[in-house]
């Protein structure tokens, strides 16, 4: 255990002198009370925990303010290359802690909210999480513009203020029932509204080819609202921005419907127009395929593109004015990153930009948008790839279809030089998929249109290389540590984190759990239209009630469904946990994130060799993991000879116990044939073959019991793990990113020189 501070070490820390100028407890009380009274308008008599919260979060917040400017000042000033991260998922969770960790003030505010008679973590757990993402993607995306911001870079994040995130989750009789994420319902203090920054939107209508150009006309506009929440980086005073669009009716929203009288309809109609960025669509891998999803990508897209060109051609500050008429150098100064192909029109959009508005020639537009582009893949399962039918397209953006088109006919031209009579290949790589529908294929679209494509783990890579083409293909991850700030390394002597683990648990269940020997948490979500996903919920929920209150078992094993997991309650799990399951069958798990989380934190691994497991059994030696199961050559072998289920089924009498006790009611006894769809589904259906890999599975088990039951073998692995998950930083990953795909230099320098000499612009 780490000796604790006395007081006077603990006042010398908090005293330290924050970088741009004194930071005292005292400052801050005054600053405290300052809010209080005059921003959250009440007094001490009054005022709820939550207006505590804001009021500490605006205290946080101002010291956040001049760093913003001072940085955006300076990007006006230097001109730097500019990095742009597009993704309809940001996953940020919580931002109270993160700011003050990032700058230096946790301790100073812990003292200062003590001095005023208040619980500092308390008043952190008020904080709404901003749940814009579904998962690993969105907290990727999160991750990364930490990163950017760590590392010194002119990044931006762009992405869409949903005024719903993902749903919250609640557990009734069981059963996953979803709740509407009103995250902003009390206010969000971190954002800033800039309706200076407004832009239209264009959707619908009709392309006239006339002798001036192309013209997109009798469209529809829908506004693109912007809200900046500042990115502070790490101890280092550079505040990026993140900007994500809300969608405005424009006052004229149905001027037609305001003519003939029907004012009151009209302006109800604005709803339809504001509905673009109501939801975050929750699918995880998975293509839905609705027109308001398109909406939302083009949506993003559009406005987004917009304010890139403006901040390309103009510079507002600094002594040299720079005017750039033209878009000839925009891959010099700036870089889009595509986090997925979600928003992969911004290919088309940029080519319309180019030809239509630019009027630059098809060749000249075309170098500049693969130039610009870079493309990141995040999954190979059809059933997460979109493929957007051609009918919807044709109706909402008539003109970006006929620029996909032309795209894929000089394309296929290319191909067809380079492979005489290869139809097949045609067909394969073609960005229009024929059939009963056509649709556009956006994965083909983006690696076409980018300069460089990259996965999220080597062996994703690999696998992209095998099934996709490309000329450049680079495969990385990384994870930021959820809280922010060092890695928190679990005190040695204390070999494993059950107790922390309890205390959360218990608090969220009716067990007493830290002297059980087996605890085996679940927090599984499936999207709402999900049948068997919802239904394993329930399969987890019961098999909980039965052996939990099972004589025979006791308090030997207990079965808990965490619900509602999201990046709050990841940061109390992952900590405290010892065991972390990373068991997807070979080459289906593009990367994972959580597997490196609890790597970094000290619980070992039991997986299989897919997505980011393979370089972690790498970096920390493979026998610090238990590693079992088939590799994914095994599991091709399997594809090309046949997987048989039954067979499993019919030799292993446990496996057989398990389903027939399933299958026949054993855990659902009020409806015995509750279960049955996943039974046929395992011995039928099962295109992940999970019984190819269920004996070697149990195998790993015993052999991580048996280690368990040896602290001081545990503890030499936990340390392995600990010290080579390095690799698996976000500040690697996006370093790599810069060099090699961005063409930019990060820089860890901790008080850049440009920061200490800039006049404050206040
Ligand atoms: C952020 C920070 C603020 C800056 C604004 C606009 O809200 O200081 O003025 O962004 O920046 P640009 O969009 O003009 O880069």
């Amino acid at each position: 255990m780490p000796k604790p501070l006395t007081d006077q070490e603990k006042r010398k820390q908090i005293s330290v002198r924050g970088l741009a100028g004194v930071e005292n407890v005292s400052d801050l009380k005054t600053n405290f009370n300052r809010h209080l009274h005059f921003t959250l308008v009440k007094d001490r008599n009054v005022a709820t925990k939550r207006d505590y919260y804001f009021a500490l979060a605006n205290t946080v917040r101002d010291h956040l303010v001049g760093r913003w400017i001072r940085t955006q000042q300076h990007y006006y000033e230097k001109d730097p290359k500019r990095v742009y991260y597009l993704s309809l998922e940001f996953y940020m969770g919580r931002t109270l802690q993160n700011t003050m960790v990032n700058l230096a003030l946790e301790n100073a505010c812990d003292e200062a909210t003590y001095q005023l008679g208040l619980d500092m973590e308390e008043l952190q757990d008020i904080e709404e999480d901003a749940g814009l993402g579904n998962g690993g993607l969105g907290r990727l995306a999160a991750c990364f513009l930490d990163s950017m911001a760590s590392l010194g870079l002119a990044a931006y994040g762009y992405g869409i203020r949903y005024e719903f995130g993902i749903f919250n989750q609640k557990i009734v009789n069981g059963w996953q029932v979803e709740e509407a994420d009103d995250w902003l319902r009390y206010g969000n203090p971190w954002e800033k509204a800039r309706p200076e920054y407004m832009r239209p939107v264009h959707f619908y209508g009709r392309v006239e080819h006339t002798p001036e150009g192309v013209k997109w006309v009798d469209t529809q506009v829908v506004l693109a609202l912007p809200y900046d929440t500042p990115v502070p980086g790490y101890r280092n005073n550079v505040v990026n921005t993140m900007r994500l669009w809300s969608a405005k009716a424009p006052c004229d929203f149905n001027l037609k419907d305001f003519n003939v009288g029907g004012y009151i309809q009209a302006v109800l109609d604005r709803n339809l127009a504001e509905n673009i960025s109501r939801v975050l669509y929750p699918n995880d891998n998975f293509f839905e395929g609705k027109e308001l999803r398109l909406k939302q990508e083009y949506f993003v897209v559009a406005a987004t593109l917009q304010d890139i060109v403006r901040r390309f051609k103009s510079s507002k500050f600094g002594s040299t004015e720079v005017v750039r008429v033209d878009l000839s150098t925009l891959p010099d100064k700036v870089a889009i990153q595509l986090n997925d192909t979600h928003p992969a029109l911004a290919i088309p959009e940029l080519m319309r930009i180019l030809l239509d508005t630019e009027h630059q020639t098809w060749e000249k537009a075309w170098d500049i948008v693969t130039r610009t582009c870079a493309y990141t893949n995040h999954t190979v399962l059809p059933e997460a790839l979109e493929r957007w039918p051609i009918d919807l397209f044709q109706n909402l953006l008539p003109r970006h279809l006929e620029i996909i088109f032309e795209i894929n006919r000089r394309h296929l031209e290319r191909i067809a030089n380079l492979y005489p009579g290869d139809h097949d290949r045609l067909r394969r790589m073609s960005l229009v998929e024929e059939g009963d529908q056509k649709k556009i294929n956006m994965a083909h679209l983006c690696i076409v249109g980018s300069h460089a494509v990259n996965g999220v783990a080597r062996i994703h890579s690999d696998i992209i290389k095998a099934t996709l083409y490309k000329k450049k293909l680079l495969f990385y991850f990384g994870v930021r540590l959820l809280r922010g700030g060092p890695p928190q390394v679990p005190e040695q002597d204390q070999w494993h984190h059950t107790a922390t683990l309890a205390g959360h648990v218990q608090s969220w269940t009716d067990f007493g759990i830290h002297v059980l020997p087996y605890v085996f948490l679940h927090f599984p979500q499936a999207a709402p239209g999900y049948h068997t996903a919802k239904l394993i919920i329930r399969l987890i929920t019961a098999v909980g009630d039965i052996v939990n209150h099972d004589e025979v078992v006791g308090d030997r094993l207990k079965v808990i469904f965490l619900e509602n997991y999201k990046v709050t309650l990841a940061e109390k799990i992952i900590p405290a946990s010892d065991l972390s399951e990373q068991i997807s069958t070979a080459g289906t798990e593009a990367s994972g994130t959580g597997n490196m989380k609890f790597m970094l934190n000290g619980a070992l691994t039991i997986g299989t060799m897919d997505g980011a497991n393979v370089e972690m059994a790498e970096e920390a030696g493979e026998e610090n993991l238990f590693i079992f199961g088939m590799r994914v050559d095994d599991v091709d072998a399997m594809d090309k000879n046949g997987y048989d289920a039954m067979e499993y089924y019919n030799r292993i009498p446990e496996l057989k116990l398990a389903m027939d006790q399933i299958a026949g009611g054993y855990f659902s006894p009020d409806q015995h044939d509750l279960f049955k769809d996943i039974v046929n589904m395992l011995l039928h259906h099962d295109r992940f073959k999970v019984f190819a890999d269920y004996e070697a599975y149990i195998k790993c088990q015993d052999k991580v019991s048996a280690l368990y039951k040896n602290p001081k073998e545990w503890t030499k692995m936990v340390i392995h793990n600990i010290a080579g998950c390095g690799k698996f930083s976000s500040d690697r990953t996006i370093s790599q990113y810069a060099r090699e795909i961005w063409g930019m230099e990060p820089s860890l320098e901790r008080i850049p020189k440009w920061f200490r000499n800039l006049k404050s612009p206040l």
